[in-house]
């Protein structure tokens, strides 16, 4: 009998790294998810699989908690999703998301490089490095201009990566994935925010909603398609780096315009311009080719931009509906 396959997924308490591991454990996988230690549990989005998954602790800020948890678990595959995300946040704290979000990813390499070079490995690499677009429609091969202190981080991710597979011959893998989205979408960020607060208008909870650059334009698709392609490009037979993307593109008006729509709402009556919620530098139009993907690793999108921000906003209201009944009782 064949031996079960093990993969250890950093970040499995975020939105993809609890699809992923859905994923995995559906493809027959033992997955091991890394954790770091909170004050307060966070486990919302892996609280249904938390039987099936064994959860370790370790930081991509400690090499140590990363070697010991190689050396324990002997992982086949590694799926480095833990980063500072946030983009805003990366203007707050530079030194922070420099030292999680690109030193994280050699910490996490060597660390494979020392205790099993046969791992393979796959790093979230982002569509915020092409930032000020070089080209339109971006590809693997279009040169790089991050606009964030995060997409310098992830530019240095992603390098790190190429470099390390170059280096030690490691099998290392960058998926350039686009904004993708779905109901477990951290609420800072702006789909999310959009569904969340046209949920708490229809219902009558709350009256407007606060956002900043209205222009800017998104490549955005659904997160449990994304994760599929992650998985897809550790099975190849060699190494390389994909974009993952829709070739599709909509401003934020636009994501109003259906958030709001499908409750029957006019966003113009709602959404107002906070300056707060403007960036020091901004990316204004991001649309991926993934041509590459679909050709090398027969992947393609299953849900279009209307039908996730539809269903974005029928959870969102589902989950305050049930949380009215539960306030209620
Ligand atoms: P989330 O912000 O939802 O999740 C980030 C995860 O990283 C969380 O589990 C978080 O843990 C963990 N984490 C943060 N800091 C550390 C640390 N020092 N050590 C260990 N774990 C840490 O992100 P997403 O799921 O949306 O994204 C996954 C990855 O993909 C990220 O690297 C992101 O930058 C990248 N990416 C995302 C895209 C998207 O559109 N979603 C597009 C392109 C790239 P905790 O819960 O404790 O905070
Ligand atoms: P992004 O996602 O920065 O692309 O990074 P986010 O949803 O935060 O912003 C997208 C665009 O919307 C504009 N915007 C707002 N954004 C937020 N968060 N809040 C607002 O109120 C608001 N109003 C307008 C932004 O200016 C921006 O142009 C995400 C993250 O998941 C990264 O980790 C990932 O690498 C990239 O996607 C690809």
């Amino acid at each position: 009998m064949s031996k079960r396959k093990c993969a250890l997924v950093t970040g499995i308490t975020g939105q993809d790294g609890s699809y992923l591991a859905e994923f995995l454990l559906d493809q027959g996988y033992d997955v091991i998810g890394m954790v770091r230690r909170t004050s307060t549990v966070n486990f919302d989005r892996i609280r249904h699989i938390q039987e099936r998954v064994k959860l370790v602790p370790g930081d991509l800020m400690d090499e140590v908690s990363l070697m010991a948890i190689l050396r324990e678990h002997r992982p086949s595959e590694v799926y480095n999703l833990a980063a500072q995300s946030f983009v805003p946040t990366s203007w707050a704290q530079p030194v922070l998301t420099g030292e999680v979000t690109a030193l994280g990813v050699t910490r996490i390499l060597d660390a494979i490089r020392m205790v099993d070079p046969e791992i393979r490995f796959y790093q979230a690499s982002s569509s915020e490095m092409f930032g000020k677009v070089q080209e339109v429609p971006q590809t693997e091969k279009t040169t790089f201009y991050p606009r964030s202190p995060y997409g310098v981080a992830k530019v240095y991710g992603h390098w790190i990566t190429v470099n390390y597979r170059e280096s030690y011959n490691l099998f290392a893998c960058s998926g350039i994935l686009f904004n993708h989205e779905s109901p477990r979408r951290g609420l800072e960020f702006v789909t999310h925010k959009v569904t969340y607060h046209v949920a708490k208008i229809k219902l009558g909870l709350a009256d407007r909603v606060p956002l900043g650059n209205l222009d800017s334009q998104r490549d955005w698709g659904y997160a449990p398609d994304y994760v599929k392609a992650m998985w897809l490009m550790l099975q190849q037979d060699q190494p390389d780096d994909y974009v993952v993307a829709t070739g599709k593109t909509h401003s934020i008006r636009r994501l109003c315009e259906v958030a709001f729509g499908y409750v029957g709402l006019n966003w113009e009556d709602y959404v107002y311009v906070n300056p707060a919620d403007l960036r020091p530098a901004e990316v204004d139009l991001l649309i991926g080719d993934a041509s590459k993907a679909r050709r090398q690793l027969g992947w393609t999108p299953t849900v279009t931009f209307e039908q996730m921000i539809e269903l974005m906003v029928e959870a969102d209201l589902e989950a305050l509906r049930h949380e009215q009944v539960h306030v209620r009782a």
